[in-house]
């Protein structure tokens, strides 16, 4: 409670060390819905509707890319009913968001692997993309079957791929390379996040985003991602405000 007793935190940020991309492990939604009594599924739904107030309170801070992780490659070995709720999550989102976000000036866009999913959700995923091709304002990034060492993974095939086709040298291989075989490739400059959240208390990666957070700060947050709001965005962000970023030393961004 403040002095003003209003039941609401004002934190004070500053505007112009916004980070320019927040990397978000959306964690919690199925503990939030048993404590309630609620079926997990429950927990998703509002999972979401926090998407839609996080995705807007990020691009109204300023944020460039908000990456969210929406669904591992691991999320299959959940019971086919939840993974079939889940399924459907990117068609509600888009049914019932999508000109919110044109309304923001917010570009949808999705990494994974979105050949795996069901008809239906690759195109709700594909029209929400189309419909938002537009909007240069932020990225609203979503990690859907996506799964940081299958990543990896993807981007070593390719390169060896180059190394046999004759196109590059195994010396050449560098950094740069690496970064351009994954695919935050298309974010450029914004690839890695420069905060990472985690919520619900646990403080692991997860097999989310693993070359990309090499410099990244990590702040975890008790709070479960349904009740994760705006204000906590703001919470995490003033964290990250006062860390002191060394990038290994090497340089001063
Ligand atoms: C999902 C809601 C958020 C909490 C965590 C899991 C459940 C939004 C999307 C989405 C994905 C792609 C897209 C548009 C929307 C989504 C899944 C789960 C699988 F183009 N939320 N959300 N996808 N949850």
């Amino acid at each position: 409670m403040g002095v003003d007793g209003e039941d609401h935190q004002t934190t004070e940020l500053d505007m112009d060390k916004i980070p320019e991309h927040v990397a978000i492990i959306m964690d919690g939604n199925g503990r939030w819905a048993t404590r309630q009594h609620l079926p997990r599924v429950a927990g998703h739904k509002a999972g979401m509707e926090s998407v839609k107030k996080v995705a807007i309170a990020a691009s109204d801070l300023g944020v460039k890319v908000l990456t969210l992780y929406a669904f591992s490659t691991e999320n299959w070995k959940r019971p086919t009913s939840e993974v079939s709720y889940l399924m459907k999550l990117p068609i509600r989102f888009f049914n019932t968001f999508v000109p919110d976000l044109v309304a923001h000036n917010v570009r949808v866009m999705v990494m994974g692997h979105i050949d795996e999913l069901p008809a239906g959700t690759q195109k709700a995923v594909n029209q929400a993309i189309a419909d938002t091709k537009d909007c240069d304002g932020m990225v609203l990034n979503f990690a859907l079957n996506y799964g940081g060492r299958d990543e990896l993974v993807g981007a070593v095939k390719a390169l060896g791929q180059d190394i046999q086709d004759g196109k590059l040298a195994p010396e050449s291989i560098d950094e740069q390379a690496i970064s351009a075989h994954l695919m935050t490739a298309p974010l450029g400059k914004l690839a890695d996040p420069d905060l990472m959240i985690r919520t619900s208390g646990e403080e692991r990666i997860s097999n989310f985003l693993l070359w990309q957070i090499a410099y990244s700060e990590l702040v975890f947050v008790d709070q479960s991602w349904p009740d994760f709001d705006g204000e906590s965005l703001k919470a995490a962000i003033s964290v990250f405000q006062h860390r002191h970023r060394r990038f290994g030393g090497l340089v001063n961004k």
